[in-house]
């Protein structure tokens, strides 16, 4: 079965999205996720430039080699926007297997190891009645698990934290700038899970983003101090270049560790997992390399008592979405799945299988993926620049997050 066509598409119902669609000569068509918030078209033109034409008359099937091809014949390995690209094929050649196959991919991956994925939805407030509310609405939606994330009192906005239905931190063509203080960060976020734990008792699963903004030894002040709330995670609580800072919050907190979401392959975390300084790996398919690749970090991280908890906010497209919930539904040693739903009009132009029902998502059982693309809808939401933010401290020095 040969690629006879290869479609990158950049579409914005509402957001920013780059999907790859394969099509062979046996009419079967698969589609993959390459979006990279902000920087959507430099996945795009390295698809177009670099990719679509050593794909033209390759062997569909072939979906091992065609990864390895991408990823070491390029020489210049690894990165977001080549893993991206590399991810984009890998999710439509595991879709047009599973056509071919007639199999949901899962299926391929071994089947089901559990009967639903347990998601996380996003309980934001911008003060703490405000976060209490958002907590009880999850719950009654059914959801076991919540992300909570809080405003900081004396700074203004503070990242992941809004009140809109749809969560959009890249809102402008340019970068907007917020500032930051850890310390006000620090003195208030135990407060907040103390008045939640409280209000809802120990039932459900609490988690809370730190947004890489932390020093190791602040992320251990941060992990000690909510032991008593015992939250599922904190993620992201220092930024990932240098993993040997995880051991020095390891040495300092039971509080479970979540990082990944900007990983793009296995030697981003291999130390991590090898040493058990991570609870949960939040890499996701469209930016570690496509299912093939996913797998392998998964695999390598059940060795070492580590789960998934894979990356799911609004920017990854439901293509992602379904990929991950076919090896979510799979593997041994999944956690939890983020779970952000997309607006009306980017669920219209990825109709998909997938659904939600009681803090579970299902991947559905239609062969392949179980999600596509209408491109007719997608051409008529053009591209539209918009940036991530940055961060300053209160003294204006650029700050992560
Ligand atoms: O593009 C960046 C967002 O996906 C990210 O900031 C969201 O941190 C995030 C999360 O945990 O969903
Ligand atoms: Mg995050």
């Amino acid at each position: 079965m040969k690629i006879v066509d290869a479609r990158v598409v950049v579409t914005c119902p509402g957001r920013n999205f780059v999907t790859l669609k394969i099509v062979t000569d046996e009419g079967l068509t698969g589609v993959g996720d390459a979006t990279l918030n902000g920087r959507e078209q430099a996945v795009a033109a390295y698809l177009t430039e670099h990719v679509v034409p050593v794909l033209i008359g390759r062997d569909a099937t072939r979906i091992e080699d065609t990864w390895q091809y991408l990823y070491k014949g390029a020489y210049w390995r690894r990165g977001p926007v080549t893993m991206a690209a590399i991810a984009a094929v890998d999710t439509a050649l595991w879709d047009i297997k599973g056509k071919q196959a007639g199999l949901p991919v899962h299926q391929m991956l071994g089947g089901r190891s559990r009967e639903g994925v347990t998601v996380y939805g996003h309980a934001n407030g911008e003060d703490v009645d405000g976060v209490l509310a958002a907590v009880a609405r999850h719950l009654d939606e059914g959801f076991r698990a919540v992300r909570v994330q809080s405003g900081i009192p004396g700074l203004e906005g503070v990242y992941g934290v809004s009140s809109a239905a749809i969560y959009e931190p890249a809102s402008a063509a340019v970068p907007t700038e917020s500032v930051w203080s850890t310390e006000a960060y620090l003195d208030h976020i135990p407060t907040v899970f103390a008045r939640v734990r409280e209000e809802f008792g120990p039932g459900v699963k609490l988690l809370h983003d730190a947004h890489h903004r932390l020093t190791p030894i602040e992320a251990a002040r941060l992990g000690k101090a909510l032991e008593p709330y015992a939250l599922t995670w904190v993620e992201d609580p220092v930024p990932a270049e240098l993993q040997e800072g995880f051991r020095l919050i390891r040495q300092h907190t039971t509080t479970p560790i979540a990082v990944g979401e900007v990983f793009n392959t296995i030697f981003d975390c291999a130390q991590l997992i090898r040493e058990q300084l991570i609870d949960y790996v939040r890499a996701t398919v469209v930016h570690a390399g496509g299912i093939t690749h996913l797998r392998r970090i998964f695999d390598l991280a059940a060795l070492h008592h580590v789960r998934s908890g894979s990356h799911g906010a609004t920017d990854l497209s439901p293509v992602c979405m379904a990929a991950a919930l076919q090896l979510d539904i799979a593997i041994p040693n999944f956690g939890l799945q983020e779970y952000m739903p997309h607006s009306a009009e980017t669920d219209a132009v990825f109709p998909h299988t997938y659904r939600y029902e009681d803090g579970y998502l299902h991947p559905g059982d239609a062969p392949g993926l179980g999600v596509d693309i209408d491109e007719e809808l997608a051409a008529r939401y053009p591209y539209t620049p918009a940036a991530l933010p940055v961060n300053r401290l209160q003294d204006g020095t650029l700050h992560s997050w």
